[in-house]
């Protein structure tokens, strides 16, 4: 059976550099690699958290550095993507992760958009961009960031907020995202993967956001949950980044059909495909068989995926 028809809205874009294009990039840009082979790289893909996991994923990036870069990394996403039923993908990337190495800001929005512009056309699959800040950076250093992009933001749907949790609670982040929303953009934010469920109620009360990534915590508090299924806040999931990152000890102990009983609107995604063991539709996969989910189960994972995607209605309907 072909693969089910979805939209990937959880997918960090530097997060799918596979261990074969970061040596392609490293001999292409002259950046030495502290790895000897793509296998002892990825032997390094074991995670006792969210920071170990964010210590290699930055540390990988230096290979990141040309419009090139950034335009194949996207065309190798969206062509396994493709190959997974996505058919929409709302893309996160980290431009201070670049920035703070000297890449511009320029140089990474034109290469993405280079892929993205083409995606429909060669992939059949439409594309949103949402530029996210890094909660362990300073609120200033996301101000200037956002001043940075003005001149970008017709090609930038939303603002997001990633990077280590703990610590960095949303409302370290009110300005910018008034910012954000007096310009039009749409707004999401990681709360809930580690924090506490009260940085959910921050990301919600004072970011004002359209959907939560991960929220997986949000179950601890049964009052957020009632708001959450009250607003039909969607709640973007990612079960083998979970595991992966021990937010949850085992996929088959994983709470997302808890969530689905509570009648939160919950879709499946895949966060960093490259460092967790798989993409959108892996994911799927993998929920499927551990929670012994059936098809129309499946089906409505799909069918919310679109439904809380970031797609005008005329698009949303032919999805739909
Ligand atoms: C991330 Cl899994 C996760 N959580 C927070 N920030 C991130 N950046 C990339 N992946
Ligand atoms: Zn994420």
């Amino acid at each position: 059976m072909p693969p089910i028809p979805k939209a990937e809205l959880h997918l960090h874009i530097e997060g799918t550099l596979e261990p074969e294009l970061a040596f392609v990039l490293a001999g292409r840009n002259g950046v030495a690699l502290p790895y000897a082979s793509e296998d002892e790289l990825r032997a390094a893909y074991s995670f006792t958290d969210l920071q170990d996991f964010l210590n290699l994923y930055y540390e990988l990036m230096a290979v990141l550095r040309t419009e090139d870069d950034f335009a194949d990394l996207t065309r190798a996403y969206l062509a396994r993507a493709r190959a997974q039923g996505v058919r929409h993908a709302e893309i996160f990337f980290d431009p201070q992760a670049h920035t703070a190495r000297g890449v511009a800001i320029g140089t990474v929005i034109d290469g993405l958009s280079r892929a993205l512009d083409a995606a429909e056309e060669t992939y059949g699959i439409t594309t949103r961009l949402i530029m996210c800040f890094l909660r362990d950076e300073s609120a200033e250093s996301a101000l200037d960031t956002f001043e940075s992009a003005r001149p970008y933001l017709d090609r930038i749907a939303a603002v997001g907020l990633d990077s280590a949790e703990v610590g960095n609670p949303p409302s370290k982040f009110r300005e910018v995202y008034a910012r954000a929303r007096e310009a039009g953009l749409k707004c999401v934010a990681h709360a809930g993967e580690e924090g506490p469920p009260w940085y959910v109620w921050e990301a919600l009360d004072v970011l004002g956001v359209d959907r939560v990534d991960h929220g997986v915590r949000s179950l601890e508090d049964d009052a957020l949950v009632a708001r959450l299924v009250a607003d039909q806040v969607p709640l973007t999931v990612c079960p083998l980044s979970n595991v992966r990152l021990r937010v949850v000890d085992r996929l088959e102990d994983h709470p997302l059909r808890a969530m689905l009983d509570a009648g939160l609107l919950v879709t499946v995604n895949s966060d960093d495909p490259s460092y967790f063991g798989g993409y959108a539709g892996d994911n799927f996969d993998a929920v499927r068989d551990a929670l012994r989910l059936d098809d129309a189960t499946l089906r409505l994972l799909a069918r919310n995926s679109f439904r809380a995607a970031f797609l005008d209605e005329g698009t949303r309907a032919a999805y739909l």
